[in-house]
């Protein structure tokens, strides 16, 4: 009987993610609902919205040194994702509310640079993609989903491919001449130099300057290209949108990441907003010989795009859902190397539901995340979760005892959602809610 139990025990101590046994902890918060988006591979899919704009980059650089790797499984090590990029221990990006654990040491990745000290290691080209899905536990709304796409670019020089160092910044220069201009617009940013974003002292200054010239001009190079093409469907679908005439706006923003310096993104003018697309900068040491690459021979760019982000206003797509949608109007709609304009069948309304709620006595007021919520949502509703969003807290004065509501919003793409179905998934809500975390419902 004891080893019955025994076993009954080991086995409740692990959990199946795509079909592989992983050993659960205290860490684990990975769910049902993600594990089943594993595997979906919407990024090579070639008449996927996601699918397409990576393939169109991927042509874009054909012939100029760049390795692609579309292959790279989500599930990562701790010390890939975060560890060997130099994150802090207290970076917030490690955090429970932030990341899918498997377990302590085991995660799904956030992003695609979980990858670049393996293929630093690994790529005999100069340069490489990666492209996959990455995960972050988030805010539901129409532009943010647990699950995303990022596609990953780094470029790498040697110092001993060249007998000078005359040679090598004749070739620098050779290379940031070779990529094609562009006509976009760079605004400029006024903005002061971010003290912790410095050049990284083993390059020098002439280096510093010609590998961020190669950087930004490539970038500019693949968000041009992708914009053309995207105002000739605008107007195709009979935009009249005057910007639609003039050159893309862009501007370069400083900002810094644990494994590059300097550091930046590329800003896009679309329809009156700055778009954030992509965060970039120049590779710090610490990632070349974590790849067991001798340390200060190796020099270079990486930069992360959000691909997501980029196919809404490409395709003009209105809600991040729609991109895991497997329903025909939605999938028909594209063809392979081609950006075309969305056409929206008709939406169904939406249904606001309020859940207020007392916290358990002293407890803190961050003790529940909003993430958490989320999470506890997802699992009884899944995609029919349109957007949540915490309205209300305030304490009673004579009591001391928190309340706090949220607002669910409840949409399906594809159908009308009936009352008895939306009060069905609230109890079921209500119900791990109290169970979960004590609370008293109001
Ligand atoms: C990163 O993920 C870095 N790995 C990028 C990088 C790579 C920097 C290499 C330096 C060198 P960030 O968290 O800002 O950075 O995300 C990069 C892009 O992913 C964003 O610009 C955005 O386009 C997209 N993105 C981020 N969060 C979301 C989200 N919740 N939903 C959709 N797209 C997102
Ligand atoms: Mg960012």
């Amino acid at each position: 009987r004891l080893l019955t139990s025994f076993r009954g025990a080991i086995r409740h101590q692990s959990t199946l993610v795509d079909g592989k046994k992983h050993a659960v902890d205290e860490w684990t918060n990975i769910t049902p609902t993600i594990s089943s988006l594993i595997g979906r591979n919407l990024h090579l899919q070639d008449s996927h919205p996601v699918g397409i704009i990576r393939s169109i980059i991927e042509k874009r650089f054909e012939g100029m040194g760049y390795t692609a790797y579309n292959n790279f499984h989500p599930v990562v090590s701790k010390h890939e994702n975060f560890d060997q990029l130099g994150f802090p221990e207290d970076h917030p990006g490690r955090a429970k509310t932030d990341t899918y654990y498997i377990n302590h040491d085991t995660l799904l990745r956030t992003h695609t640079s979980a990858h670049e000290v393996h293929c630093f290691q690994h790529t005999k080209t100069p340069g490489f993609f990666v492209t996959a899905d990455v995960y972050r536990r988030d805010t539901i709304d129409r532009t943010h989903y647990p699950a995303f796409h990022q596609m990953e670019g780094a470029r790498t020089w040697k110092r001993e491919d060249y007998p000078s160092e005359e040679a090598l910044i004749e070739k620098l220069r050779a290379d940031v001449a070779a990529i094609p201009a562009t006509n976009l617009i760079v605004e400029d940013v006024d903005q002061v130099s971010h003290p912790e974003n410095p050049k990284s002292p083993y390059m020098s200054d002439t280096e510093t300057e010609l590998v961020a010239a190669h950087l930004k001009k490539s970038i500019e190079l693949l968000v041009g290209d992708i914009f053309e093409r995207a105002k000739v469907a605008a107007k195709v679908a009979g935009s009249t949108d005057p910007d639609l005439e003039k050159p893309l706006k862009v501007r370069w923003v400083e900002t810094t990441f644990p494994w590059t310096t300097p550091s930046w993104e590329i800003e896009v003018w679309w329809k009156g907003d700055w778009l954030e697309c992509c965060g970039c900068g120049l590779v710090r040491d610490h990632v070349y010989s974590a790849s067991g690459l001798d340390k200060h021979t190796h020099f270079g760019w990486a930069f992360g795009l959000g691909l997501e982000r980029l196919a809404m206003i490409l395709f003009g797509i209105p809600d991040i859902r729609l991109f895991w949608s497997l329903d025909q109007r939605f999938l028909s709609q594209f063809k392979p190397n081609e950006i075309t304009a969305f056409k929206s069948w008709s939406k169904y309304p939406g249904t606001d539901r309020d859940v207020a709620f007392w916290l358990p006595e002293g407890a803190a007021l961050d003790s529940i995340h909003e993430n958490d919520i989320m999470e506890l949502i997802r699992a009884t509703a899944g995609d029919l979760v349109e957007n949540v969003a915490l309205t209300d807290t305030f304490t009673n004065p004579k009591t001391g005892l928190t309340s706090q509501c949220y607002r669910i919003n409840f949409q399906s793409m594809e159908r009308n959602l009936e009352n008895q179905e939306i009060n069905q998934m609230l109890d079921a809500f209500k119900e791990m809610l109290v169970d979960r975390y004590g609370v008293k419902l109001r």
